[in-house]
């Protein structure tokens, strides 16, 4: 999905930097129609597949528990239906809906049963996660879960709270009015209800990659992790605050009340604390290693880190680009300053250094240990495998100074350039962000090809290491437990934070009803005042 999803994006880059190759693809109707595979099979489908598998199976590595293969097989079949339905909608020009799919654009219904099929599939897996752990907590009384598998429980718990918004606007409405059943979709309602989800799905896609960092990127670096107490509440705090701030998408939408957009921009500085936390802890365990391995001095020690290692060094380029991802984002949260950048190429600069870098490059790394650990092939290139992190990072990169610079100067998202009027001026004043686009396109292309001969070298490869020469899970150990190991104790006010933070179940609800508070004064006053409209087909 993947592959297929990146194979459109440098053709948008080129559109960007004013090179019209659409009239030459016959495979692809629009420019829309690619932009639509494009932001649904990355964002959408490889993260939700990708995300599935992995917070399944280290939570059950991690409890020594087995997981019920036939329940994790309905599910993947679901996702898998779901997907090829939906793909089928729009691979045939039925659903160039984008991947926000806003009403009154009207696609098939494949399209929405689909997309409803992939979130049920993930759902699907949130419970049997769940469940694992009640019963791993019924058998052990008394005992901490182990980090990787608290924070993918917390993760999944947050899921369920923020997947609700496009189950009921997809089920609801869009659903039966595809099926021409209802007559019309309240647009803003429904705008409202993907962005409940919408907010909270960027750390469906990023906690993943934070889980790896915290609890699997210390060993990899030769260290330890530095708090696992501030590990776990980091995600605690996702768990309360992550979906309670959806309105920030929607502070140029009127009809909503610029109250609970101001609320729901206070809110949304306040998830940005436990990444601010993540940045801090993550970094310092960086540092430990560094140190373990003889590094000094205030920014001499990054030299001793492993930076051979294509595990290692993707995950931390991918936390490199997620700096100024975090910091653009704090711009759009700032809802004055968001109507400057709203809607125009700063967002896509925003986002491919977060979910396109901070998450999909912390996967590539993922995948450089995952595929040999579960495969017992060795991967086929370590310097293929550098060299393709290396190459991401740099392309996104100046993907991202050159669309946030085209954003100031008022360039829209979403645009054909070959089709559309009107922009000449602001074109002249941004030849060379929008030149930069491209060319950052070219150079994500090679890094693309690199990455997937890497991965289907490996997996196509014959030779198989024997049993004893595995890659492991690598789970770290945090520096309280070595200390104690050691014979040096723990501290008992720590120790007591991580029995409060252990009742997930607490804050579930805590987070339910904050939710509620937040969300339903703007859903009850959009019910009653419905603007229903037909559908539209613009392509
Ligand atoms: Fe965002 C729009 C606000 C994070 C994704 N965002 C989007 C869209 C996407 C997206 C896809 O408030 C576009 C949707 C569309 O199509 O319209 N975003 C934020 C805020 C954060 C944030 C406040 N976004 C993300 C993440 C995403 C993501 C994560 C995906 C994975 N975003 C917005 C807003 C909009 C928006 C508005 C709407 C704008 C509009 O007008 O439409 C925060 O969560 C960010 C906090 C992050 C940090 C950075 C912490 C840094 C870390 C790394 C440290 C590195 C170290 C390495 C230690 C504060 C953890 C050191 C290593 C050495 C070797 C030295
Ligand atoms: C949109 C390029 C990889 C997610 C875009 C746009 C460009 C682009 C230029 C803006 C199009 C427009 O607004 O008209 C690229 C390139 C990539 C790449 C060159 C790498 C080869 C990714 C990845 C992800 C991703 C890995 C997510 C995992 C998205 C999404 C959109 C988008 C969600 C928005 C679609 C929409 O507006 O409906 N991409 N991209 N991209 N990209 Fe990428
Ligand atoms: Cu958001």
């Amino acid at each position: 999905m993947l592959l297929i999803g990146v194979a459109i994006g440098p053709l948008q880059a080129l559109n960007y930097a004013n090179i019209d190759v659409y009239q030459y693809l016959p495979f692809l109707k629009s420019y829309y129609q690619g932009l639509s595979l494009h932001g649904v099979l990355n964002a959408l489908v490889f993260t939700t597949y990708f995300i599935s598998g992995l917070l399944l199976y280290l939570p059950c590595r991690a409890l020594g528990v087995r997981p019920n293969l036939v329940v994790a097989w309905a599910a993947y079949w679901t996702m898998t239906i779901g997907v090829l339905m939906a793909a089928w909608a729009v691979l045939g020009n039925n659903a160039t809906l984008l991947y926000t799919f806003y009403p009154p654009l009207q696609g098939s219904p494949l399209f929405y049963i689909g997309a409803a099929l992939l979130v049920v599939g993930s759902l699907i897996i949130a419970a049997q996660v769940i469940v694992i752990w009640t019963g791993w907590k019924r058998s052990h009384p008394g005992e901490i879960t182990p980090l990787a598998a608290y924070m993918s429980v917390a993760t999944w718990m947050m899921w369920v709270i923020a997947s609700l918004g496009l189950v009921v606007e997809v089920v609801v409405f869009l659903i039966p009015w595809s099926l021409g059943w209802t007559k019309g979709v309240d647009p803003l309602l429904a705008r409202t209800l993907f962005w409940y989800t919408g907010h909270a799905i960027v750390y469906f896609w990023v906690l993943p990659a934070y889980i790896s960092w915290y609890a699997l990127l210390p060993r990899q670096a030769g260290g330890v992790i530095a708090s696992d107490s501030m590990a776990r509440l980091s995600f605690v705090l996702f768990l309360l605050l992550s979906t309670p701030v959806g309105l920030h998408h929607q502070y140029s939408d009127t009809g909503l009340s610029i109250g609970w957009k101001t609320v729901q921009m206070l809110l949304t500085f306040l998830v940005v604390v436990p990444s601010m936390l993540t940045a801090f802890s993550v970094g310092a365990s960086l540092e430990l290693a560094a140190q373990a391995r003889g590094g000094g001095g205030y920014f001499g020690w990054t030299r001793r880190l492993p930076w051979k290692d294509p595990v290692f060094t993707a995950q931390v380029l991918a936390m490199i680009s997620f700096i100024p991802g975090g910091a653009g984002g704090i711009v759009n949260a700032s809802l004055a300053l968001d109507t400057a950048v709203h809607n125009t190429a700063w967002i896509p600069g925003h986002f491919h250094i977060t979910v396109g870098t901070a998450t999909t490059l912390t996967f590539f790394a993922i995948s450089f240990w995952l595929l040999p650990h579960l495969t017992r092939k060795p991967l086929a290139s370590v310097k293929m495998a550098l060299w393709s992190a290396w190459l991401w990072f740099w392309g996104m990169i100046i993907f991202a100074v050159g669309m946030h610079w085209e954003g100031l100067i008022g360039i829209p998202r979403r645009t054909y350039f070959a089709g559309a009027t009107g922009l000449s001026e602001m074109i002249s004043r941004a030849q060379v962000p929008l030149a930069l686009t491209g060319i950052s396109g070219m150079v994500l292309a090679v890094a693309a090809v690199l990455y997937f001969t890497v991965i289907f070298r490996t997996l196509l490869g014959r030779t198989r290491v024997s049993a004893q020469a595995e890659v492991p899970i690598p789970f770290s150990q945090s520096l309280a437990e070595v200390e104690a190991l050691a014979g040096n104790g723990g501290s008992p006010k720590i120790a007591g934070a991580v029995r409060v933070l252990e009742r997930l179940w607490v804050f579930f609800a805590l987070a339910l009803a904050l939710v509620m508070v937040m969300y339903l004064p703007t859903f009850i006053s959009l019910l009653l005042n419905p603007h229903p409209v037909p559908g539209l087909r613009l392509w």
